[in-house]
Parts: structure tokens; C-alpha cells; sequence
């Protein structure tokens, strides 16, 4: 079985550590993606580590990750607009785990509903980078 494990960032996430510090942090995606590939490492799995702005690009990099053994998603925005997004995750049959670094629910109402979730075995929000690595110990337990 493949060891490698897809974590998937969506729009605007590329933008961290340069904007917004007091909602989202003052570390940068490749910050995050470090602190995977250790804690990944560590439970003797390799990551692979997407961020896209674009819709169609997430639902491809979403219909690839079937060949990986678990899927990380942080949709960014597309969370809660994604139809198309929605669809491609039904169509996988490895485990999902949503991450975000705010606490959508404590932010405007339009955050509150997330295309995700149905299709997650677990939701990780409002824990900041943190919630990436707990996303890989959960998941790697998982598998
Ligand atoms: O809290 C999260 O992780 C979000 O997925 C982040 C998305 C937001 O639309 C979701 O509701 C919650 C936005 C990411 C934007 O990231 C930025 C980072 C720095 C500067 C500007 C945007």
C-alpha cells in the first residue's frame, strides 16, 4: 500500500505569513508543509503538498490523491461554495480529514457550512498550523 499522504491547500493559503497575521498567524505554507513532512515522516509516511487558487485545479489534485492513502484538505474558501469540489470528494474512497486554520464557526455566518464535512471522517478548525499535524496523527492512525 502506498505511504504517502496528500495535503491539499485552496485558495488564497499561498498569501499566508504576508497578510491578515491577527486571523491566520504570521507562519507561511512552506512553514506548514515542513512541519508535515517531519510529523508525516515520523509515522513512516511521505507527503505530498498542493496549493491551488483555482477550482477546476483543486478538483484534479482531489481526483489524484485516490492514489495516495489519505487525503488533508483545507479548501480555503472554495470550503463553502464547491459543488464541483463536493463531488470529486465523494468519489474517493481513502480517508478525509478537514483542516482549517481559523475557527470558521466563531467567523462570519457564510463560513458556517462547509462542502467538506459530510464527506470527512473528522473536522480539525481554529487550532491554527497545529491543526495539520494533528490531522496527520489522526489520519496515519486511521490508515
Ligand atoms: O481558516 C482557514 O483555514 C480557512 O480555510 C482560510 C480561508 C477561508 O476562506 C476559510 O473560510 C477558512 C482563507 C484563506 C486566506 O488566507 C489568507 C492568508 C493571508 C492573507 C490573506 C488570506
Amino acid at each position: 500500500m502506498t505511504r504517502t499522504l496528500t495535503i491539499l491547500n485552496g485558495p488564497n493559503l499561498n498569501l499566508l505569513g504576508e497578510r491578515e497575521p491577527d486571523i491566520y498567524g504570521r507562519f507561511t505554507l512552506a512553514d506548514i508543509e515542513s512541519a508535515c513532512a517531519e510529523a508525516a515522516r515520523a509515522h513512516g509516511f511521505s507527503i505530498a503538498f498542493k496549493q491551488t487558487n483555482h477550482e477546476g485545479e483543486l478538483v484534479e489534485h482531489i481526483q489524484q490523491s485516490r492514489e495516495s492513502a489519505g487525503l488533508i484538505l483545507n479548501a480555503g474558501a472554495y470550503t463553502h461554495t464547491s459543488v464541483a469540489m463536493h463531488d470529486a470528494l465523494k468519489s474517493l474512497s481513502i480517508p478525509i480529514i478537514e483542516v482549517h486554520l481559523s475557527n470558521i464557526f466563531a467567523r462570519e455566518p457564510f463560513r458556517h457550512h462547509s462542502y467538506v464535512s459530510p464527506l470527512a471522517r473528522g473536522v480539525i478548525c481554529g487550532l491554527g498550523p497545529k491543526g495539520y499535524t494533528l490531522a496527520i496523527e489522526a489520519l496515519t492512525n486511521l490508515i
